[in-house]
């Protein structure tokens, strides 16, 4: 149940003292070893790890941001001279440079660990059969999972993403008793199974270590009806190492943090301010013991609370509420925000309707719209315009009542939406295409 126990149920007091103890220490190495920091932190007046009194004394360091990352690309963060690195990893982005993530031996031993504790927490043990379909490369997903897992003692398939067949026929030759994969994946891997016919019941997978994106509870429970498998969720992101960083336990409400390693904190996303205990914001995060590419106040975008109420489990580390989605996929729709997993969260488990869904961006006369796309379960439903038509009627009025917004809905064939191996891309922003 536990794969640190006394780490993990560590009293609060304890683990504050340690993270200010880490913290001062880690200012000081930011300081001593990497110019950017040594720049950034002279000038906030931070010239040592003495200034920081308490835990709260945190605001006063400047934030890292993505930027900066890519600013200082490809090695600019690093402080140890570049022999000690002995792994690179890097996000792909979607626009200009990846940003990289550099580990020294020190690092990967603890990304194991903190891999490991994510998974045995979930419920991952020693003689579970681990079929990893994450894509392998440079991708932190992939690996990360793979060393967790063998610590712990567990089998891996590196599978990799693709080949779905060959996916299924290894779920079933192998006695796969556990499934590593985006949600995106997951759900789309349940629906080859399931159109195949494939009697998930008489197969032995049983638990999926699910991350890398967003997963409304509704799409879970989707995942898990077709895959027969308890669906857990975990979090991580390469500039803080890679998944890891916070991971639900089998009670499944919310993420316990690895709050010895790093230390998060909320913000407001437009005044950098931090916010009470409790309150929605963006989270930041500073890395206590990352030798190689250490990070302080990482912004990360991602838009959550954090909970300090001792678990059930056990576990005294914090819990993350599921991210509700990052700022910079935050649609502003006629005024209105809207992230996409609200659209997910109405939409997935209507009557008539698949899972799987497009959100379409335009901008006409220098107004954003929204066009909702969705799939319908059975071509049969083509044939009847009352039907259809009323359908659509009901998914408008739905999203209507969840946002508040007025979308267009459009109802299209089974399986015409993209599926996905990865994460998921399901907004097509046309804003900056010329009007249509
Ligand atoms: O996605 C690391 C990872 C791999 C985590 C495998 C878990 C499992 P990046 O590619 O750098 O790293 O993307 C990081 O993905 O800021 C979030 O927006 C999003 N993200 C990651 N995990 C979750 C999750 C990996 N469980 C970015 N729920 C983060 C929601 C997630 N979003």
């Amino acid at each position: 149940m536990f794969f640190q126990k006394d780490i993990e149920t560590m009293k609060r007091e304890d683990l504050e003292a340690l993270q200010l103890k880490k913290l001062r220490k880690m200012v000081d190495y930011c300081y001593n070893n990497i110019p950017f920091y040594h720049e950034r932190l002279g000038a906030a007046g931070i010239t040592s790890g003495d200034k920081i009194k308490t835990l709260s004394d945190i605001q006063y360091i400047p934030v890292t941001t993505k930027d900066d990352i890519r600013d200082n690309y490809p090695f600019g963060m690093l402080a140890v001279p570049m022999k000690k690195i002995v792994r690179i990893h890097a996000s792909s982005g979607t626009t200009g440079k990846p940003t990289v993530g550099c580990y020294t031996k020190a690092d990967l031993e603890l990304w194991s660990d903190i891999v490991a504790r994510v998974a045995v927490a979930a419920g991952a043990r020693e003689d579970d059969i681990f079929q990893i379909a994450f894509g392998y490369g440079l991708f932190t997903g992939a690996l990360g999972l793979h060393y967790g897992l063998e610590k712990i003692g567990c089998t891996v398939i590196p599978a990799s993403t693709g080949n779905t067949v060959k996916q299924m026929m290894m779920f079933r030759d192998f006695g796969v008793t556990g499934l590593v994969a985006t949600p995106s994946y997951a759900l789309y891997l349940g629906e080859c199974v399931r159109d195949a016919g494939y009697p998930m019941d008489a197969y032995k997978l049983r638990l999926g270590l699910f991350g890398s994106e967003g997963c409304t509870p509704e799409m879970r429970e989707q995942i898990e009806k077709t895959l027969h498998l308890k669906a857990t969720d975990n979090y991580g992101l390469t500039e803080l190492t890679g998944p890891g960083v916070s991971g639900e336990c089998e009670l499944r409400c919310g993420l316990h943090f690895a709050e010895d390693h790093f230390l998060p904190e909320i913000v407001d996303k437009d005044t950098l301010e931090p916010l009470p205990a409790g309150s929605t914001g963006e989270l930041v995060v500073t890395t206590l013991d990352r030798e190689g590419m250490p990070v302080l106040r990482y912004r990360t975008k991602d838009i959550t609370r954090l909970n300090y109420e001792p678990c059930a489990c056990g576990r005294t580390h914090v819990r993350m509420e599921k991210p509700m989605g990052r700022t910079d996929d935050m649609l502003i729709i006629k005024g209105v925000n809207v992230f996409p997993s609200q659209i997910e969260s109405a939409l997935v488990g209507m009557e008539g309707i698949g899972p799987h869904y497009q959100l379409v961006v335009r901008r006409k006369n220098f107004m954003d719209n929204l066009e909702v796309k969705v799939e319908l379960v059975s071509a049969d439903m083509l044939e009847s315009y009352g039907i259809l038509e009323g359908l659509r009627r009901d998914v408008h009025d739905k999203l209507k009542s969840v946002l508040g917004l007025e979308t267009k809905v459009t109802l299209v064939e089974p399986k015409s939406l993209e599926r996905f191996q990865g994460k998921a891309k399901r907004v097509l922003d046309l804003r900056n295409q010329p009007e249509q």
